[in-house]
């Protein structure tokens, strides 16, 4: 019966309860077999120690060497740009941003530095734990970027978080600072168009944690960017509105993307209500000379906020940003140490030091950030699987053009296809491609059909040349096909028909009109029903947006979550590799529920193939069997 069930409940046991344990383990309790979370972690552990993670299966692994250790940084937070933005709202904010002297500086460690130097899998626990010491050691950040991009689906697909729970987490430890976003204008955190009320919606629940959007359209389209900046407003959350940078203002053989054009761009985001105007420089292609004729030029078109993103590629980008500050941009963005440089932003500390005695400085303690960089560091070690191969600034980035985030992922793209030693063709194709294609910006996802292309054609040994006198067969990509249709918004300048017409066959599937508009809205009450049959109970809204957003994804994040409980709360060496016989290790459930978990030993292999590993959970003595698959 019920109180014999309550008696032996592993959980119960192992103190593992709180008042509302008897509430929602009432089926539990009174019958029905459902795991306690500690089991299903124990369960967990139990088969990556015997069978390993599969993403980090054959890659390098972490050498031996420090546990991150946060500051710990004593005292209440001081208030920060948060205070300002609840103070005055965020038109209010925005004039707050113009009238500072001092250079703003978001912290983009959190997203974008890991998407573009480990495959964006850095873990919540990870963030967690120094997210305190932001909010006690760097008031005077403007924002920290944590959240969005490619983070939202990486970390269900490949880490069995819940993006949801990160930002919370991190929401609640930095209450004074700003939290970011980016935010893909009408593919949110998708890498398609969504109806406009699943933005919608999808916007309504991140702004219980987000306070700066940054929204962009991968053809600076702002007619595809309009519902989700009209979505930020009225959650009364600041609304950046991002203007995607390629080519080189400063080359008049581009002449799509002169002055005038990110000047037109800019007053058109200006009118939508943007508070904030953001330069998207994705592939880090601005220089010293192009970043301050182009502010110059932005400047006198809008008087919002100018906050400048770029990579550091090309090895030169810290010199961009203090060229940038010189002229008057509000606010940039950088990493820190420890995670900056190469394909991620430039140095956060190395910034703070540049401007220091002038009348930009920061404000920012060079102190705290050097330790916070410590942190970083021996964070970063253990993600040793997830390094690109890559050394050294590159200067080809100015000739390929390749946002940062995808040089790397492109890299090991071509590896996967058995082109690894044919990098400079792919490059190079990729140059092509883009032209091909009539000179588009490329960021997510234009820039992945760019890349698909450019696959396609060093695979098929098939030139430009070749494809634009038609002289040779080759099988366009499904995503090229998508683009030339319509399917991902218009080029400021359309495609070449030529092209279009090479692709698709005829012209008359091409459909110019935005690609949400083309979309019935989503039946939020059917979604709801459905996202309720994969999780067994009445979905949050949240859950609601992820269904939507990865219907598949969130559907093997839910089972695996049944299947092994929390796997968020692991440190991060026993989330990819285990544990080793006597590691033990401290797992915080909820505020006030710690488990103590040791591994005592691992039996022999047995007939059946199994093994007994033999734990200790808060002093009880815990046994379990796994099945060793190799
Ligand atoms: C993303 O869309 O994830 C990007 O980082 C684009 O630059
Ligand atoms: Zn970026």
């Amino acid at each position: 019966g019920f109180l014999e069930n309550l008696l032996v409940h592993p959980a119960f046991l192992a103190a593992d309860y709180n008042t509302r344990f008897i509430d929602s383990h009432a089926a539990e309790l009174n019958g029905a077999p459902r795991r306690d979370r500690a089991t299903r972690l124990l369960r967990y552990i139990a088969e990556v120690t015997v069978n390993g993670h599969p993403d980090v299966a054959g890659r390098a692994t972490p050498a031996p060497g420090p546990a991150p250790e946060p500051l710990n940084l004593a005292g209440a937070p001081p208030p920060g740009a948060r205070q300002i933005l609840e103070a005055r709202g965020a038109a209010g904010f925005a004039d707050w941003m113009r009238s500072e002297s001092r250079l703003l500086v978001t912290d983009t460690t959190m997203r974008d530095a890991h998407q573009s130097l480990l495959a964006t899998r850095m873990r919540t626990y990870d963030m967690e734990r120094i997210a305190p010491d932001y909010a006690r050691g760097l008031p005077q950040l403007l924002s920290v970027e944590c959240w969005g991009g490619a983070t939202f689906d990486v970390a269900m697909r490949f880490l069995s978080e819940d993006p949801w729970e990160r930002l919370d987490g991190l929401r609640a430890r930095m209450p004074n600072l700003l939290t970011q976003m980016l935010i893909r204008g009408a593919n949110a955190v998708g890498y398609a168009n969504y109806p406009d009320n699943a933005v919608r919606h999808f916007i309504g629940e991140a702004a219980r944690g987000i306070d700066i959007f940054r929204i962009f359209d991968c053809f600076n389209w702002v007619e595809n960017m309009r519902v989700a900046i009209d979505a930020v407003a009225e959650s009364g959350k600041l609304a950046e509105g991002a203007i995607c940078y390629t080519g080189d203002v400063l080359d008049p053989a581009r002449d799509g993307f002169d002055l005038g054009y990110y000047c037109d761009v800019a007053r058109q985001l200006d009118a939508a209500g943007c508070h904030i105007i953001a330069i998207k420089d994705m592939a880090g292609l601005l220089t010293p000379a192009s970043v301050r004729a182009l502010i110059a030029a932005l400047r006198d078109v809008t008087d919002k906020p100018i906050h400048l993103h770029t990579h550091d590629t090309s090895g030169a980008a810290a010199a961009t940003l203090i060229a940038a500050a010189e002229v008057g941009v509000d606010a940039v963005d950088a990493a820190m140490d420890s995670l900056s440089g190469l394909t991620s932003q430039p140095c956060l500390g190395s910034v703070v030091h540049a401007l220091r005695h002038g009348p930009r400085a920061t404000q920012l303690d060079a102190g705290v950030i050097a330790r916070c960089s410590g942190y970083w560091d021996a964070v970063r070690r253990q993600y040793a699987a997830f390094e690109a191969d890559l050394r050294s600034g590159a200067s080809e980035v100015y000739r390929h053009e390749m946002p940062g985030g995808q040089f790397t992922n492109l890299k090991e793209q071509a590896r996967a296809v058995g082109l690894e030693g044919r990098w400079p063709q792919v490059a190079e194709a990729y140059r092509e491609a883009n032209l091909l294609f009539g000179d588009i910006i490329k960021v997510t996802p234009s820039s992945k059909v760019v890349g698909d292309m450019a696959l396609a054609m060093v695979s098929q040994g098939v030139s430009a040349r070749d494809i634009e006198n038609g002289n040779r067969a080759f099988a366009f990509p499904a995503s090229v096909k998508a683009m030339m249709r319509g399917d991902l918004g218009q080029p400021h300048r359309g495609f070449p028909p030529a092209i279009q017409e090479l692709v698709l066959g005829d012209a008359a599937s091409v459909d110019t009109r935005r690609p949400s508009a083309r979309l019935a809205p989503a039946d939020l009450d059917k979604l709801r029903g459905e996202a309720a049959q994969i999780l067994g109970r009445k979905p949050g809204e949240a859950d609601l947006a992820s269904f939507i957003m990865y219907p598949d994804v969130f559907s093997a994040f839910v089972k695996s979550g049944d299947r092994f409980g929390p796997v968020a709360r692991l440190p991060t060496p026993c989330y990819f590799y285990g544990m080793r016989c006597g590691d033990e290790i401290v797992v915080d459930l909820d505020v006030g529920k710690r488990l103590h978990i040791v591994l005592h030993a691992i039996g022999d292999r047995n007939d059946a193939g199994e093994r007994k590993l033999f734990f200790e959970l808060n002093g009880q003595p815990r046994t379990m069997t796994v099945t060793e698959t190799q």
